[in-house]
């Protein structure tokens, strides 16, 4: 028994401790011929002489055990040291990512709004004050341009509070007919449950002879259905923009029987179309706001706005199509 233990503590390879434990242990070792040997004994010594022969195979088996671990441990210890790779480490796990929330309400708007016409254009989120306020009806002393809580620069430059000087320059450089939307990243100085310093629009604008409000009107109702997937019943309330005349918000017929403002809309005042370098007097137009994440927040259920830039995974994995 103990050479055997010596043996064991001394085994050099896996394959060396291996043959050991099929000598000691296995069908024709020695240790299963003593268990054989038992039933030549006579019965009154069996009980206690097989007791002896079991605790025997155990101690060996656990020796056995300790000594593969130790040699395993030795193994592995070498090939890292000798800079091979740890094959016995679990993967790191790959998670899956998904579209954030946001982008893929943005993508369903324009893709809605492309089927009705409408082309993207973009431009700077660094702006100035003409085409973010002054081409807007916005002149410097206008009430409206304190309800944005700007984020100016220190050259006078300003973070666009609105993506509708997108609007402005295109209007400007392409003139009329225009079919147009623009989308992207606004700022204003503003966080609560409902409000983040940055936020997303998209606005449509349409321009040319002859657009009225009824095209507006048709074109949102829609937009609801399209974006809700289900018929909807819409309301126009009369509201105030200054780029606009008239103005209107639209509010969507909720389940539960209650209206839930969705988008803010207007015909284009014709100042916004002179700015542009329109003739007012020649083209009309309609034009339309709409806040992403407060669409997303509805089509999703979402309470509180800071959960669409928590960037926990666990809330985003939840919008994986
Ligand atoms: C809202 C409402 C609106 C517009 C945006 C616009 C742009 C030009 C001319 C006239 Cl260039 N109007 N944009 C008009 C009405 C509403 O947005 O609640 N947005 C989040």
């Amino acid at each position: 028994m103990r050479k055997a233990l010596a043996a064991i503590q001394s085994a050099a390879a896996p394959d060396e401790l291996e043959a050991l434990r099929v000598r000691l242990l296995g069908r024709k070792g020695e240790v299963t011929a003593q268990l054989k040997a038992l039933g030549s004994l006579p019965a009154a010594e069996r009980p206690a002489a097989g007791k002896a022969v079991n605790r025997i195979k155990k101690e060996l088996s656990a020796a056995i055990a300790e000594r593969r671990r130790a040699l395993n441990e030795c193994l592995l210890d070498a090939d890292l040291s000798a800079g091979g790779i740890d094959a016995s480490l679990p993967g790191r796990g790959v998670l899956p990512g998904s579209e954030h929330p946001i982008s893929r309400t943005l993508r369903r708007v324009r893709t809605i709004l492309a089927g009705a016409g409408f082309s993207a254009r973009s431009g700077p989120e660094i702006e100035d004050e003409f085409h973010n306020f002054t081409a807007l009806n916005m002149p410097g002393n206008h009430p409206a341009r304190d309800m944005h809580d700007t984020f100016y620069l220190p050259s006078g430059m300003l973070l666009r509070t609105h993506t509708s000087p997108v609007q402005i320059r295109s209007m400007l450089a392409e003139g009329a007919p225009l079919k147009i939307i623009s989308s992207g990243r606004v700022f204003r100085r503003d966080s609560d449950q409902t409000h983040t310093p940055v936020f997303h629009q998209v606005e449509g604008l349409a321009v040319d002879e002859g657009v009225s409000l009824a095209n507006l009107k048709s074109l949102l109702h829609e937009f609801a259905e399209r974006f809700f997937e289900r018929k909807v019943q819409v309301r126009f309330r009369a509201s105030y923009f200054p780029f606009t005349e008239p103005s209107a918000e639209m509010d969507v017929r909720w389940e539960d029987g209650g209206w839930l403002e969705i988008l803010g809309c207007g015909m284009v005042h014709p100042q916004v179309l002179r700015s542009g370098g329109l003739d007012p007097e020649r083209y009309t137009g309609y034009a339309f706001g709409m806040g992403v994440e407060r669409m997303a927040m509805l089509r999703y259920g979402v309470r509180d706005i800071r959960r669409l830039f928590g960037n926990d995974v666990r809330f985003l994995g939840q919008f994986a199509p």
